[in-house]
């Protein structure tokens, strides 16, 4: 069937799969978002649901007030006689631990600890024994995937952490997953860093420990040589691989859409794509199209399933908690947020969302580029809007303001060390009903509000800006609902009702 990538769209980063009971699992990084972790379901590779969250209780992971791309990095989820088990690391704090469960559907354990460094840290079962390779520089100061034995009971660490491969050359050598392919076994890994020079690279050897003879087609995977003008799917890296139930070999991995053609750059952050994966008669494997990623390709899928592709409009139908993209910043206070019929309530904090902490904050993944958002807003609150926010240094608010007896709607767009309104409109009437509405295609974003019966346009802004380029930082653009308050505990409130987010791949 023809696939059209990316099968997960928006900021999910470095996918990792697994099959279990006839299904697959894929997980991906949240940084300091709430719930973390994503976990998604799907029966045949390409359509995907989500299915809930690893993290789901602050005391399986610290974000209390830790910086934006710090947090959950990447996660490696496997399924061992009968637990899934998802291993990553809290960057900030520079511990890698893993949580596990027996039903998917269900609550993650708390966490277990492994004293080993580095990110990315990954599992291997086999023979009783629980390998876990992370990442790490070897004493010559080159990046190095680093292995030892661990008691998977415990995450005691049973061996040393042994150095067990060096990569093909490229700069921050990441992702190890080991695998048993045959008699061989396989380390595939990423190398060149997750930009436009990312590359999936990998080797095997007859041990688990290695040693391991690098692919001599290295890198198997990369689209560092197609330029802007060839392929928008640029950052091609951190793969994972899987074997259907009719033998064949796919990776999943992460890669990005560009916006822009002379100055480069994107602002959904990291998304998942699927490629196929073609074994040779020596037991190496080649993979996509000539090992680049193309938009849409063909894949030997062979589906009999009616699961469809995922949806990403939002409304206020799909408001309710069982909604599972909503995410928080951090360390979220669930009393500050209350679904009613047709919305949400917010109460706010003095937290700002320009503050690096934990404001009244509550989003969903901007995944397309052209979209349209409409929200009824009801306000006592100092500021609430919506904002499409990359971090606290970089988001463009549209929201309405309560101050020295004034209401206003506003305009503020935030961009590094320049945090201005650029405009504001006066609201006279108490009685006129407030619409936010914010219009985005790959270049700009364009901002109004509709006051009774009248529309305002405020003004626009560049996507350039929310970019990973301009920001850095390993996250991607979410839209939220946020409330802020004059001062702690007050009465102010905001509830956004009517929401209606058309998300579209093309205009
Ligand atoms: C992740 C690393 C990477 O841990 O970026 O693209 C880091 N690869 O493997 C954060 O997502």
């Amino acid at each position: 069937m023809l696939v059209n990538n990316p099968i997960i769209r928006g900021f999910y980063p470095d996918p990792s799969i697994c099959k279990a009971n006839g299904k697959y699992y894929m997980v991906c990084s949240s940084f300091q978002f709430f719930p973390g972790v994503p976990i998604f379901e799907s029966d045949n590779l390409v359509h995907w649901k989500q299915i809930g969250h690893c993290f789901t209780r602050n005391s399986q992971v610290n974000l209390h007030k830790i910086n934006s791309s710090g947090g959950v990095f990447a996660p490696t989820i496997r399924f061992h006689e009968g637990t899934f088990y998802m291993v990553t690391t809290n960057d900030t704090y520079h511990k890698n631990f893993y949580v596990s469960t027996t039903d998917i559907y269900g609550e993650w354990s708390e966490p277990i600890f492994v004293d080993q460094g580095g990110i990315d840290p990954s599992l291997f079962f086999e023979n009783g024994k629980a390998y876990f390779m992370s990442n790490g520089s070897d004493d010559d100061g080159k990046g190095c995937i680093f292995q030892c034995e661990i008691d998977i009971k415990t995450g005691e660490r049973l061996t040393d952490s042994r150095p067990i491969w060096k990569g093909s050359g490229g700069r921050y050598l990441e992702s190890p997953h080991l695998y048993r392919f045959g008699e061989w076994y396989y380390l595939m890994a990423a190398e060149g860093g997750t930009e436009y020079g990312h590359m999936i690279t990998y080797a095997r050897g007859t041990t688990p420990y290695g040693p391991f003879t690098p692919y001599e087609n290295n890198p198997v995977v990369t689209n560092r040589n197609l330029g802007g003008h060839q392929s928008v799917i640029q950052g091609i890296g951190h793969a994972d691989l899987v074997e259907d139930e009719y033998g064949n070999t796919f990776m999943v991995c992460l890669g990005f859409r560009q916006a822009g053609m002379w100055v480069p750059y994107h602002h959904l952050g990291r998304e998942v794509f699927l490629v196929p994966v073609k074994w040779r008669d020596d037991g190496w494997f080649e993979a996509g199209i000539n090992g680049t990623v193309e938009q849409v390709m063909e894949m030997d899928i062979k589906t009999t399933s009616a699961q469809s592709a995922m949806n990403y409009n939002v409304s206020s139908s799909t408001l309710g908690d069982n909604e599972l993209r909503w995410v928080y910043l951090r360390d979220p206070k669930k009393e500050n947020y209350e679904f009613i019929e047709d919305g949400i309530r917010l109460k706010g904090t003095t937290v700002s969302i320009n503050d690096r902490d934990t404001p009244t904050f509550i989003g969903i993944r901007q995944s397309e580029f052209y979209t349209n958002l409409k929200v009824n807003i009801n306000s006592n609150a100092k500021e609430a809007g919506a904002t499409f926010y990359m971090d606290e240094n970089h988001h463009y608010d549209l929201a309405v303001t309560n101050e020295n007896n004034e209401r206003k709607v506003m305009l503020r767009l935030c961009i590094g060390d320049i945090n201005a309104i650029v405009n504001q409109t006066r609201i006279i009437s108490e009685d006129d009903s407030i619409v936010l509405k914010i219009v985005s295609d790959p270049i700009n974003y364009y901002f109004y509000c509709l006051v009774g019966n009248e529309e305002i346009f405020l003004g626009s802004a560049q996507a350039k800006y929310l970019s990973s380029e301009v920001a850095g930082g390993f996250t991607g653009v979410v839209m939220a609902m946020y409330a802020v308050s004059s001062k702690e505990d007050s009465k102010e409130y905001a509830e956004f009702t009517k929401l209606n987010w058309d998300q579209k791949e093309n205009q």
